[in-house]
């Protein structure tokens, strides 16, 4: 066939040269010499600092330690179920540094969560708190490293970095195919999948918003990053973590989120940027403790992972006016990163609130009808669909499942519909898979299908969201109780929660007759989702 003209949309700003042949440590890690003695790690509870010196060394030791006591080698996996910590990140950076392969899980997950992702996930380690390791006692052929002290049983991370890192022997990395970081996502169907994402593909992402003479999100070396979102997901990961090292900026590291502890952090060390989801913005907007505190010196605040209202927005600007205030567009399986707020750079462009941002540097976007597959203009919503070196390299030992996701031409089909306007910006104005994003975090309507379905007296059922102003979608179940049963929507309740982590529940029960289908079997969602709209 005739290749079609295609409509490609690509950053304001030039393409710049990305380094291809650094595995993700020493990228971040590469202006080291000039930076020893800066802060890199602030662990807001205690104060204590970490300079980026002792993160280098530390991670050092670690990598020797995972090693020597436990084996990790080049192609390894290794499990991380912290919360935010010095730790976390001495540890993703020890993997890295090996040439192993780091997949993280909320540690609030359920055991059966957990054992189902350390499973297909291969790892062999598991690095937890404490608090968590009963939760992976019984997982078979894993070895636990536990940090702080009294975990019985466990290699205790102290030891891990007690062992001598200098020498540790350079891993042979295969920049291009090796993974580095795993983290779990459902994409646009199914259950969650493992996301191989390469060293190369991280450092690219990381530099098509960090790097070049006019990066997209300006982080200087003397900024400090607020850190409360999860390092477990992708959003803080790479935007916060691995951003943040790069640009030589110090993290101050937030283990739960409290609107006024993040303002005592903010006005102590001085805090200038602050990335957010969704609710952490409601809470600001909502609360009178702002006036109280001087937050004179956050000069950005950075939205992700979930959509953001432009009336939010407003009160936000209102409460934070010498704030910059804009969103970032990620998805796990892209990079994560799509696209990013002009107004984030160091020679700024204006932005409208709604938007979220401009496609990445060294990216290619384009808007398909999801219909016929052909790219549209602008000002024309459609499925976003985004191409270059930082998507995903596929979904681990899931062939399948990625050739629905990168097409043959390598255009990653992100699942959500939007449109670039006049001005380059993106708008994403609906969501064409089934994905639920509570609070940012995924909910996989087909994980709870499952669930749902396995109960004797479940016939069938079918997981929609329905809005919500603080949490931004809950998820809820359509249900059709099997012949004779008199199952109750408590019950059903009950039954998931005790099954799922908290963002997964489902907070109302609809019982039905049928569950319309198509005919090949698949849920009309839309219908669900319309159904809902009208009660
Ligand atoms: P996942 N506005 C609307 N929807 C969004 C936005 C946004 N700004 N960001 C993400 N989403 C939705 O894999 C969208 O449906 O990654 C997308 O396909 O958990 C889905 O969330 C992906 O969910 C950043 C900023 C990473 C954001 C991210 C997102 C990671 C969330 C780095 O700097």
């Amino acid at each position: 066939a005739e290749p079609q003209a295609e409509t490609v949309f690509r950053s304001t700003l030039p393409d710049i040269a990305i380094p291809d042949h650094l595995p993700l440590h020493d990228y971040v890690f590469e202006r080291l010499a000039d930076r020893r003695d800066r802060a890199c790690l602030i662990d807001g509870a205690t104060g204590e600092t970490l300079t980026f010196g002792d993160v280098d060394r530390l991670s050092r030791r670690v990598a020797a330690g995972l090693r020597a006591s436990l084996g990790v080698r080049p192609g390894g996996t290794v499990m991380l179920l912290l919360p935010n910590s010095v730790e976390f990140a001495l540890a993703f950076l020890a993997c890295s540094r090996l040439g192993a392969a780091t997949t993280t899980a909320n540690p609030l997950h359920t055991p059966p969560e957990i054992a189902k992702q350390a499973a297909a996930s291969g790892a062999t380690v598991v690095v937890t708190e404490p608090a968590f390791v009963a939760k992976v006692r019984g997982l078979s052929g894993v070895a636990v490293v536990a940090t702080g002290e009294g975990a019985e049983g466990c290699v205790s991370f102290s030891d891990l970095a007690a062992v001598d890192g200098s020498a540790l022997p350079e891993a042979a990395i295969d920049v291009a195919n090796d993974v580095v970081a795993l983290p779990y996502s459902s994409g646009t169907t199914g259950l969650p999948k493992g996301v191989m994402l390469s060293h190369r593909g991280l450092v690219t992402s990381v530099a098509q918003v960090v790097d070049g003479d006019n990066p997209n999100l300006h982080l200087r070396e003397d900024d400090v990053v607020l850190c409360v979102l999860p390092m477990f997901h992708v959003y803080a990961l790479h935007s916060i973590l691995l951003c943040g090292m790069r640009a030589g900026a110090a993290l101050v590291i937030m283990k739960r989120f409290d609107t006024v502890r993040m303002f005592e952090l903010v006005e102590r060390h001085g805090i200038t940027i602050v990335p957010l989801v969704l609710p952490i913005a409601v809470e600001i907007a909502k609360t009178d403790a702002i006036d109280r505190h001087d937050l004179s010196s956050v000069r950005m605040v950075i939205s992700g992972a979930a959509p953001m209202g432009k009336e939010l927005q407003d009160i936000l600007r209102a409460k934070l006016p010498r704030a910059v205030l804009g969103q970032g567009y990620g998805m796990t399986e892209a990079g994560p990163v799509l696209s990013m707020c002009m107004a984030f750079a160091k020679e700024p462009s204006p932005v409208k609130s709604g938007a979220c941002g401009t496609v990445v540097r060294n990216a290619e976007l384009k808007i398909i009808d999801p219909e016929t597959g052909l790219s549209l203009h602008r000002n024309q919503p459609g499925e976003i669909c985004i191409r270059g070196e930082q998507i995903m390299k596929g979904y681990l030992n899931n062939p399948e499942a990625t050739a629905k996701t990168i097409d043959a031409e390598g255009w990653l089909h992100t699942g959500d519909i939007g449109y670039v306007d006049d001005d380059d910006e993106i708008f994403i104005v609906d969501r064409l898979k089934e994905l639920i994003k509570y609070k940012g975090f995924q909910v996989a309507p087909a994980e709870l299908e499952a669930m749902l379905i396995a109960h004797p007296g479940i016939a069938d059922a079918a997981v929609v969201p329905i809005k919500d102003d603080s949490c931004g979608e809950i998820p809820v179940a359509f249900v059709v109780r099997s012949d004779g049963s008199e199952i109750t929507e408590d019950e059903i309740k009950q039954y998931v929660a005790k099954q799922v982590v908290f963002y997964k529940r489902l907070h109302k029960i609809f019982f039905v007759e049928t569950i319309p289908k198509a005919p090949s079997g698949k849920i009309l969602r839309k219908d669900l989702r319309a159904k809902l709209a009208a009660c």
